[in-house]
């Protein structure tokens, strides 16, 4: 017969110990960026995404946390972590805010992976050791103003002149693109798409901060324009020709953004939770009443599933076995269930819940981006519907 189980108090933010499920050094990662969040970040990021700015005085902390680029090796002045480790640090950032978690996304798994998964040794060693230190800064050019699901109908081209090859087009929606001292550009050549390293002070490059955001508003994003950018052929990508380039930077970024909402959940559930049980309304508490507690069930409930479906994505992806199909579908899962915990975190707060003094309506806003950017839900949908059927619907 089996023992009576123990009753032991369970942590309301991991029902199912998933913590417990980590190594020690993922632990002491996770602890780390924790804190971070709660010292560094929390207590100004409201007032940032009030005033629509990015807390750019953060980046040199992050780097030295080993944030950049935490899973390319240490050899480029890496932190050499895994890919579970990197999707802890994508929690907790987005705990605090998805546009800080976004900065690390876009700088680690857009812009440093593709330098040194498709670059030169000499790009490498140039480039990899400054950005891990956030001496400079990258931004990824994939969409265009036209259509960004459907990347393949690229309008940005390249022409081969001497020794040069010479841009023109337009890029739209780049996140950090007014901060960025190099841009990851992807454009159409007469060989197909190729990416190209392009510091943004070269003539012809202009970048165009994009304003009246209701999302994201703590951290940069801007259009950018190319008239004629002449750059060396030592700044083409060399190893890559197509769109599995930039999709390949995709699958890396999805697969951290598939633990960032995670933390976005956990800080409005945590906040509706200590709300309901202060906030008295006919002689009791509405933690007391059913349906508020039925709300916090369900959230609690999601949110257990979507730790446990990263934290297996992450072993897969550790393992060497993750596929695009599995990171669509938990891009798709638990960024939906993040933007309903918003929205219902928000609901329990009643009016206090459309201020910034509170989380939840913060984290809804920013998540409707999230929800939008490296792939929209139906582009996900799509994605998953196609591996079950092998019919290409997009
Ligand atoms: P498809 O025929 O499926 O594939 C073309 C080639 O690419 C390969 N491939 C992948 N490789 C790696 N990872 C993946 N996820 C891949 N998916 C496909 C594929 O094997 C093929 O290779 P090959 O050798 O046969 O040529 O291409 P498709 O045109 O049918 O693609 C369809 C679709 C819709 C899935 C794709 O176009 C797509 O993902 N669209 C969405 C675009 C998108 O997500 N853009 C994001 C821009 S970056 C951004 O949003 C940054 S926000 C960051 C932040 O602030 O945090
Ligand atoms: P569209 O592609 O025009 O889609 C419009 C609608 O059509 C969506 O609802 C979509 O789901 C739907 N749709 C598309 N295809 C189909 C289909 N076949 N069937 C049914 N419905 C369909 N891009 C970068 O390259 N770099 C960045 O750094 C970056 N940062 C971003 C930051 C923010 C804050 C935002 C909002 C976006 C960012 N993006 C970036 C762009 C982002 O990737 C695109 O917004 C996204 O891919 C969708 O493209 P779109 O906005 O052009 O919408």
């Amino acid at each position: 017969m089996n023992a009576k189980p123990q009753l032991a108090t369970l942590n309301p933010y991991d029902l199912f110990d998933v913590r417990a499920m980590l190594s020690e050094e993922e632990r002491m990662v996770q602890d780390t960026v924790a804190r971070f969040t709660d010292e560094r970040v929390l207590p100004i990021i409201g007032e940032c995404f009030d005033k629509g700015e990015f807390p750019k005085h953060l980046v040199p902390e992050i780097a030295a946390m080993g944030l950049l680029g935490s899973s390319l090796p240490t050899e480029y002045g890496c932190a050499g972590m895994n890919a579970v480790s990197y999707g802890l640090i994508c929690q907790e950032l987005e705990r605090g805010d998805s546009g800080i978690r976004s900065f690390v996304s876009v700088q680690s798994s857009l812009c440093m992976y593709p330098i040194y998964a498709y670059g030169s040794e000499a790009q490498r060693q140039q480039y990899l050791p400054k950005m891990a230190a956030g001496e400079i800064i990258g931004c990824f050019g994939l969409t265009e103003p036209h259509g960004g699901s459907d990347p393949a109908n690229m309008k940005t081209h390249a022409r081969r002149d001497g020794g040069d090859w010479v841009i023109n087009g337009a890029k739209m929606w780049i996140t950090n693109g007014n901060l960025a001292h190099i841009a990851i550009v992807w454009a159409m050549t007469d060989d197909g798409i190729q990416g190209f390293i392009v510091p943004t002070d070269t003539p012809g490059f202009k970048a165009q901060e994009i304003h009246r955001k209701m999302s994201l508003r703590a951290s940069v994003t801007s259009a950018l324009f190319f008239d004629n950018v002449r750059v060396p052929d030592s700044q083409r990508l060399p190893n890559v020709k197509g769109l599995k380039g930039p999709l390949g930077c995709l699958t890396q970024a999805r697969y951290g953004i598939t633990w960032g909402p995670i933390g976005a959940a956990i800080a409005c559930l945590k906040e509706a939770n200590e709300y309901a049980k202060t906030r008295i309304l006919f002689n009791r508490p509405i933690a007391a009443t059913q349906a508020v507690q039925v709300k916090l069930a369900e959230m609690a409930r999601r949110i257990t599933l979507a730790q446990l479906l990263s934290l297996q994505l992450g072993r897969l992806k550790d393992a060497g076995k993750m596929q695009p199909t599995q990171v669509s579908l938990a891009k798709w899962n638990n960024i939906r269930v993040a933007i309903d915990i918003a929205r219902e975190a928000r609901d329990i707060l009643g009016g206090s819940g459309i201020t910034t003094e509170y989380c939840p309506i913060r984290h809804a806003l920013n998540l409707e981006s999230v929800i939008t950017y490296e792939g929209t839900e139906t582009v996900h949908q799509l994605v998953v519907g196609r591996e079950l059927t092998g019919i290409n619907a997009f």
